[in-house]
């Protein structure tokens, strides 16, 4: 039995059996105005669904287009899932012969029974508002997270009033190894007030199961306006200073709300505050943001919204940076420069760590050293290893689970490595005890060749006390 408990909402339906219950805190809040452009999405690969693949953070994303893609954002609320065992094989003739006498079979060695388990990020779709008649597409990311392979059937969608949804076909047939995901485009379009709808993703070697998303959207009040700030191109730790404005003729227009719709995996920060027309909004990661400001009534759904894309590029020409998910615990990032030395040594050529951070690698200039920005000791990070102008060589990389500081394990690190702006690699590994080191990776520089070290975790006499 896999623990789905904290999910904060269950799309489960039986074919013939939808639910349409669903959390209101579990839906996205993707909207737009306009007719569906949707800015912030400026990443380059389109995304191609992916049989097989290792699980790898990622999470909805507006796209203009359906080949455009956008930073993956962990931020998402959890993601639905349903399960369904297999079909059991038809083993009963390889079975003894039942007998009413004989105990029950033993279970404590049986293999895990094959179970079909989907999950959708995000569980839900809210489309927001939009015009009549306006369009919008999100992108869904779908994973098989049981146990074996799920063959999908053809994938559907409908709204009440009907005519406002279609759906890619992109995961038609498709056949999803256990952990396997791929990406499903949902097209809205705001045929009426209120509107709802669902996606049903049947699979066809589990009998009678599906996943289903459930949708929303509601239409714009004829007449009122947000306007937002333009586009903004920033740095990371960079605090924004953004203000917003809603016209409504009627005065319906009694508060407002600012909200993250998109963000980098790892990113916590919040505008604040969060329900005035001016706001701040601490850029705490490199990568794309999406802010969202709405113009509500005194009750009941917007009236009109408007967005704010964030495009946050690290200014130096190598940054390196590690979050992880648990609160409280103490992970720390190093990095060893062309010239070598060693973890946890200050003696040049130094180790770039918590206790190190300020090199005096290679020439005079300090453009070739390596600086630590922040030491994050109690829970998330980020902490940032910047160096502005590397010399070639190899950089070596590693990440410290310095301090569970009672943190249940395990604790994921996430580290990704930016070369000149533009995100190279997204590692990632489980710490379960404190003082464990893992040797991430090397950076050949200046091709930025990253090449992943496949040593498991080693226990280091630095850090707390397991
Ligand atoms: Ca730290
Ligand atoms: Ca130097």
């Amino acid at each position: 039995m896999r623990g789905r408990i904290s999910l904060a909402v269950v799309a489960v339906a039986w074919a013939g059996c939808a639910s349409p219950t669903v959390d209101d805190e579990a839906q996205g809040s993707g909207t737009d105005v306009g007719g569906g452009n949707v800015p912030g999405s400026s990443s380059s690969s389109p995304r191609t669904p992916v049989a097989g693949g290792t699980g790898s953070s990622g999470a909805a994303t507006d796209t203009s287009t359906p080949a455009s893609s956008a930073t993956p954002a962990d931020s998402q609320p959890a993601a639905a899932t349903s399960t369904a065992s297999d079909p059991a094989p038809s083993s009963s003739s390889a079975q003894p012969n039942p007998s009413s006498d004989s105990p029950p079979p033993p279970s404590s060695s049986a293999a895990p029974i094959p179970e079909v388990t989907l999950a959708a990020d995000p569980a839900s779709v809210d489309f927001g508002v939009l015009p009549s008649g306006g369009t919008l597409t999100r992108t869904v990311r779908i994973r098989n997270v049981g146990n074996t392979l799920a063959r999908l059937g053809t994938v559907t969608g409908a709204t009440s009033p009907a005519g406002g949804v279609t759906v890619s076909s992109a995961l038609d047939g498709l056949v999803l190894g256990a952990n396997g995901e791929a990406f499903l485009d949902i097209a809205w379009t705001q045929v009426a007030t209120d509107q709802m709808g669902d996606v049903h993703i049947p699979v066809t070697n589990a009998d009678g199961y599906e996943l289903v998303i459930h949708l929303f959207g509601s239409m714009q009040r004829p007449g009122a306006t947000c306007s937002c700030p333009s586009a903004v191109d920033a740095v990371p730790l960079q605090t924004l200073s953004l203000t917003a404005t809603c016209t409504d003729p009627d005065g319906t227009i009694g508060s407002y709300r600012w909200a993250v719709e998109t963000r980098p995996g790892g990113s916590t920060s919040n505008p604040t505050p969060e329900d005035q027309p001016a706001t701040s909004f601490f850029l705490d990661l490199a990568g794309d943001y999406v802010l969202r400001f709405q113009g509500l009534p005194l009750r009941g759904d917007p009236v009109a919204t408007c967005t704010v894309p964030i495009h946050v590029v690290p200014p130096q020409n190598l940054h390196i940076q590690l979050v992880w998910d648990t609160d409280s615990s103490d992970v720390d990032v190093h990095l060893l420069g062309p010239d070598g030395g060693a973890y946890f040594s200050s003696t040049e050529p130094g180790d770039c760590y918590y206790s190190n951070r300020t090199t005096s690698w290679g020439s005079a200039s300090a453009d070739d050293d390596a600086t630590l920005d922040i030491d994050d000791v109690n829970g998330f990070g980020p902490e940032n290893i910047n160096v502005l102008s590397p010399a070639a060589g190899t950089y070596t990389l590693g990440v410290h689970y310095y301090c569970a500081h009672g943190a249940s394990p395990p604790t994921r690190a996430t580290l990704r490595v930016y070369c000149n702006g533009q995100l190279a690699r997204e590692m990632q590994r489980d710490f379960s005890l404190s003082r464990q080191f893992w040797d991430v990776a090397t950076i050949a520089w200046p091709a930025c060749n990253v090449t992943e070290d496949p040593r498991p975790l080693r226990d280091v006499t630095q850090g707390c006390s397991p």
